[in-house]
């Protein structure tokens, strides 16, 4: 057989080959099969944007101001100034902030990072007694007084009843 013949019928046999009806129905089929697998093996992501759905706030300062379960409340005794009146870093208007304050270090889940927060006591007439709020994360006994909650740091103030609480990252816990 002559070269050029030989080359031909390699040719004509790999066209049939590849064309046959076998080989499409192979090659459909591994098709199917990688479309099943390959959404199963890929880090698909499956959440449909619903991960943070009970969630408000931002990625990466997640949760509710008015909530007790909020991160930077890991250390607060009290009552939230965010239902008061006031904002998570403001004291409620006609009030004054103790001058002293706590401090606590609470995990943002938002990040992974410890932050320390401190905790000032707002001032006033009357308690606001609105979302009450009572965790301890990181909290010291008393005789180590600015990392308790216990404390009304409002006795220093000129009206030393306590109204509610703020909190105010300081910084990243090392
Ligand atoms: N620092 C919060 C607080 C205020 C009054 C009484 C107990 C605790």
């Amino acid at each position: 057989m002559s070269l050029i013949d030989h080359f031909f019928e390699r040719s004509s046999r790999r066209v049939a080959y590849s064309t046959s009806r076998r080989s499409a129905l192979f090659r459909l089929g591994s098709w199917a099969v990688a479309g099943v697998a390959l959404p199963l093996i890929l880090p698909v992501d499956r959440s449909g944007g619903n991960a943070h759905a009970a969630e408000n706030g931002t990625p990466g300062d997640p949760g509710d101001p008015t909530s007790c379960d909020y991160w930077r409340y890991c250390s607060v005794d009290g009552y939230l100034c965010a239902c008061c009146g006031g904002t998570i870093t403001s004291c409620p208007p006609g009030t004054e902030l103790s001058e002293v304050s706590w401090v606590g270090t609470c995990h943002n889940p938002g990040d992974g990072r410890d932050y320390i927060i401190s905790y000032n006591d707002c001032c006033g007439n009357k308690p606001c007694e609105q979302c009450a709020c009572n965790r301890n994360d990181s909290e010291q006994p008393g005789y180590r007084p600015f990392n308790n909650n216990d404390i009304n740091w409002c006795i220093g103030a000129s009206n030393p009843t306590y109204v509610c609480t703020i909190g105010v990252i300081r910084g990243v816990a090392s």
